[in-house]
């Protein structure tokens, strides 16, 4: 995307100071209103993010509105002794845009990008919320599963060598291999610090029994590292990175996926796992935000969000294996070529089976990492008596715990869904 200002060392932005910087940015002036309909100087500025990342801004304008999303050189959520660098914004430019090409209308419209600045200049949708904050509020969105199992399906295997020219596929792979630094909190936050007292990790306090029993628990561990080796060893696609319902905007009609700055090639199955474990969480954190029994139904709704998902993944995913399996691996000279329909079919069950027991892996860590690391999420957080939120959370660590140490042994969404029911329920411990 061409680059229109000047260059200058990087500066943070703020309300007072986005209007003079971005003023004289064409892209921007000719989406929200410039200088001739409107001066710079009346366009009304927010900061609105509140992400652990970055800065996030919405502009407005006599003509339209507009976000603007700048990474910051550290950590937001803990501050400047955690240094982070603006490349993330590169990546998260460079994602967006591979993404819209492989799901088409998925994600937000891009205007601009100044590398320097890292900032990203994009869609402002509206009245789109945060999946995260509807399922809080228990809306029962009705496309979500339907819209996130195709993204997932098309951006995964859209991006990975059953699709890609091979060359086009490595030199993709070499840049995003850089975004190291965001890997490395996965890679921590997620598979490791969970699992023993890391300094930085917090948990609700009625949960201390529990929390001692996971992490001397070594059949969790023995996972939960295994899980760390394929995330950081299976450079299968161009992976999401950060896919939960925090980065997911949505109407009654809509979705669209953001936030894509953790986007590395990865395993197929991380993306899923995230996605799916942020709907378990929701199912648990339910009772923290019922009074009296009225979230049934969106106890029901968001276990059927989790097998409808999955189900338009795999189906989206087999689809795509027969109609668009172009790359250089399971290459159809060897199957449907020669008369091998049924060799193709073998094949793609070894790797959906693959993604479903990874898949399961993947959940049962970021289940955990949420109520035992550093970042929380709201699900549980804004349930404000302790007791009721560590009675939600305790199910939920159960569940991650024996999807986790159990995937290979797993065989149908109906199963999970009656494991759920019966630790929400109390039936089992
Ligand atoms: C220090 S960053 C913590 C978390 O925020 C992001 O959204 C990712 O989920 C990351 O793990
Ligand atoms: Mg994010």
């Amino acid at each position: 995307m061409q680059k229109t200002a000047p260059e200058m060392e990087f500066k943070a932005l703020s309300v007072e100071t986005l209007p003079a910087r971005l003023g004289s940015v064409d892209a921007v002036a000719s989406l929200v209103g410039g200088p001739a309909e409107n001066s710079p100087g009346s366009w009304k500025v927010r900061e609105v993010g509140d992400g652990n990342l970055n800065l996030v801004f919405i502009v407005e304008g006599a003509k339209g509105a507009a976000v603007v999303k700048q990474a910051l050189p550290y950590v937001r959520l803990v501050g400047d002794s955690w240094p982070l660098p603006l490349k993330r914004s590169f990546f998260e430019y460079h994602a967006l845009i591979r993404q819209e090409k492989r799901d088409p209308g998925s994600v937000p419209a891009v205007h601009y990008f100044d590398e320097e600045q890292a900032l990203i200049v994009m869609e402002f949708l509206s009245p789109h919320v945060i999946l995260r904050r509807a399922l809080i509020d228990g809306r029962e969105l009705p496309n979500i599963a339907r819209d996130l199992g195709l993204f997932t399906a098309r951006t995964l295997f859209r991006g990975s060598d059953f699709s890609m020219e091979h060359r086009e596929r490595k030199a993709d792979l070499a840049l995003f291999a850089d975004n190291t630094e965001l890997c490395d909190i996965t890679e921590n936050l997620v598979f490791t610090d969970p699992y023993f007292e890391a300094p930085m990790n917090r948990h609700t306090p009625g949960l201390d029994g529990l929390v001692g029993e996971l992490r001397a628990d070594r059949d969790l561990k023995v996972a939960a590292q295994t899980m760390k080796h394929i995330f950081a060893s299976r450079a299968e696609t161009l992976v999401h990175g950060d896919l939960h319902s925090g980065s997911v905007m949505v109407t009654d009609s809509e979705t669209r996926i953001i936030d894509p700055e953790f986007a590395f090639y990865g395993p197929i199955a991380f993306d899923v796992g995230m996605l799916l474990a942020n709907f378990w969480m929701s199912y648990f954190s339910q009772r923290g935000h019922e009074a009296d029994g009225s979230r049934t139904s969106m106890r029901d709704y968001l276990l059927g969000v989790v097998e409808e998902t999955w189900n338009v993944f795999r189906a989206e995913f087999a689809n795509l294996w027969r109609t668009e399996r172009t790359g250089m691996l399971h290459h159809r000279c060897l199957y449907e070529d020669r008369g091998d329909a049924l060799g193709s079919e073998q094949a793609l069950n070894h790797v959906v089976h693959g993604v479903w027991t990874d898949m399961l892996g993947f959940a049962g860590v970021e289940i955990h990492r949420r109520i035992l690391g550093l970042a929380h999420n709201a699900d549980f957080e804004t349930i404000e008596d302790e007791a009721l939120r560590a009675r939600c959370e305790t199910p939920a660590l159960k569940f991650g715990r024996h999807i986790a140490v159990n995937r290979n042994h797993i065989q149908s969404m109906d199963e999970l869904a009656r494991l759920a029911r019966l630790l929400d329920e109390g039936e089992v411990s």
